[in-house]
Formats: structure tokens, sequence, C-alpha cells
């Protein structure tokens, strides 16, 4: 069970955010409005929400997910690969210190996004992309192996992070889209395959017992309600904008 989640409030600068979307600059009006639901929604799901202030220098910072990883047993502060949003990792060192005794760090020429890591209870999943380097992903296999955890290099064909086209719910369901519906690595697991022109959807999150995904997907839903899921649907128009979803958002706990 999560019993906390970090989320970080968009400045005005968030619609500067990087991007490769070709959807047009998101509306900042809307995306506090999508914000807000989501904190709600991780509310319902029985989580204290910690909300940081935004922080304008970032326009990128309200993506939390690639600043740290969470673990049960530590926290790893990453060093994303952009360098535009590098330095926000200061801010949330701050924050994870008042939840762990000591934190981890990705450091030197390896970078790390924590949106190419996903987790599956004791193994880790590191996807080398365009933002995470394999100096970086070795680094964090080290660390995570120092506390007990398996965890296994993925390297990216297509997708932007790892949890671009994967998620994992529970009872090792995992939602997979594009390369990884077919990828060996993840060959033992029940999968629930998104489609191509739902790939967006992909990008869920499981909290507490509810699954979480972008609304307007609606083979994916189907999908997840017919797994036996509780399924809550949120506008993600404006993040997806700027290349972002529903994981990137928080940091669970
Ligand atoms: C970026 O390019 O870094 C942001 N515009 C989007 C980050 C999305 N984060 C994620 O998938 N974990």
């Amino acid at each position: 069970m999560f019993t906390h989640v970090i989320v970080k409030k968009l400045g005005k600068s968030f619609v500067n955010g990087l991007t490769t979307a070709n959807l047009g600059k998101p509306d900042y009006d809307k995306a506090v409005k999508q914000h807000a639901a989501y904190v709600n929604a991780l509310k319902t799901c029985g989580v204290e929400v910690v909300e940081l202030e935004a922080d304008e220098c970032y326009p990128d910072s309200t993506f939390v997910e690639d600043t740290a990883i969470v673990t049960e047993k530590c926290a790893i502060i990453t060093n994303p690969g952009a360098e535009s949003r590098n330095g926000e990792i200061k801010n949330m060192e701050g924050v994870l210190e008042t939840f762990y005794e000591e934190l981890e760090h990705i450091q030197g020429s390896g970078t790390l996004d924590g949106g190419d890591v996903l987790q599956v209870n004791d193994h880790f999943y590191i996807g080398l992309s365009d933002r995470t380097n394999k100096d970086g992903a070795l680094q964090l296999k080290n660390i995570l192996e120092k506390y007990g955890y398996k965890a296994d290099i993925v390297p990216l064909k297509a997708f932007f992070h790892l949890k671009t086209g994967i998620a994992y719910l529970d009872n090792q369901n995992l939602v997979v889209a594009g390369e990884f519906v077919d990828h060996e690595l993840f060959k033992g697991f029940e999968k629930i395959v998104v489609d191509d022109d739902e790939e967006y959807a992909a990008n869920c999150i499981y909290v507490n017992g509810n699954v979480i995904i972008p609304k307007g997907f609606e083979k994916a839903k189907e999908k997840m309600i017919a797994k036996g899921y509780p399924v809550i649907e949120l506008e993600m128009s404006e993040f997806q904008k700027v290349d972002g979803g529903l994981s990137c958002l928080s940091l669970r706990m």
C-alpha cells in the first residue's frame, strides 16, 4: 500500500516545457485544473498527498517522477538527462531527506530519469533512453542490488521513457504497448495490451487497488475493467502536450 505521494504544483513556465509531441502549447489554467483533479484522485485512493510549491525556474518540474526513485528500503536522487531539468533534483533532495535517513545518488557522467524505472515488487527494470545512459543505469542497478533488489537494464527502441509504454498493476498484471508487447524480458507476465492507437494509456498508475488512466482511451479502460480493476479516468490533455503522463506527475511511497 502507498501511504504518501509527492506532487509539485505547476508554475506559469510549465507551458514552455520540453516537448516532442507537436500538440501545441498547453493551456496553463486547464493544466492547473487537471493537476488538481489528479491530486484529488490520489486522495480518494487513500494516500496523503505532499504538494510542493511551483518553481518557475524549471518548467518541467511538475514531473517529479524523473528526479528520484523511491522504494521501501531507499531513495535515489537521479541525474536527469535533460540539462534544463537537472537542477530540479536539489529541491527534491531536501524533500526526501525528511522521509529517508540517507539518500543515494546517480552521479558524474551517469544520467537517469525516474521515468525510465519500473518497479515490480523486488525487481526493477531500468530503460536506456535518450535521458538515461548506460552509466546511469548501471549505477542504479548497483545501488538497488546493494539493498537486495534485482534489476534488469532494458534498451528502448522507440519509447521516450520506459514507463511511456509499460506499467505494473498487481498480481503479475502488466500493461504493455508497442515494443513491450512481445518483449523477451516481460514474457512471464499476464499482459494487458494497449493498442497502438491508444498508446498514451499505457502510462497509467496503480494506487492501492485502483488504476488511474488517462481519459479518452475506451479500449484500454475496458480491458482494465475486464480484469476487475476499479478505474479512475483523468483528463490529461495539457500534460500530454509536453510529453508527460500520469506516472510522471508523482512519486509514490
Ligand atoms: C520532459 O521532456 O522531460 C518533460 N516535458 C516530460 C517528462 C515526462 N516524464 C516522464 O515520462 N517520467
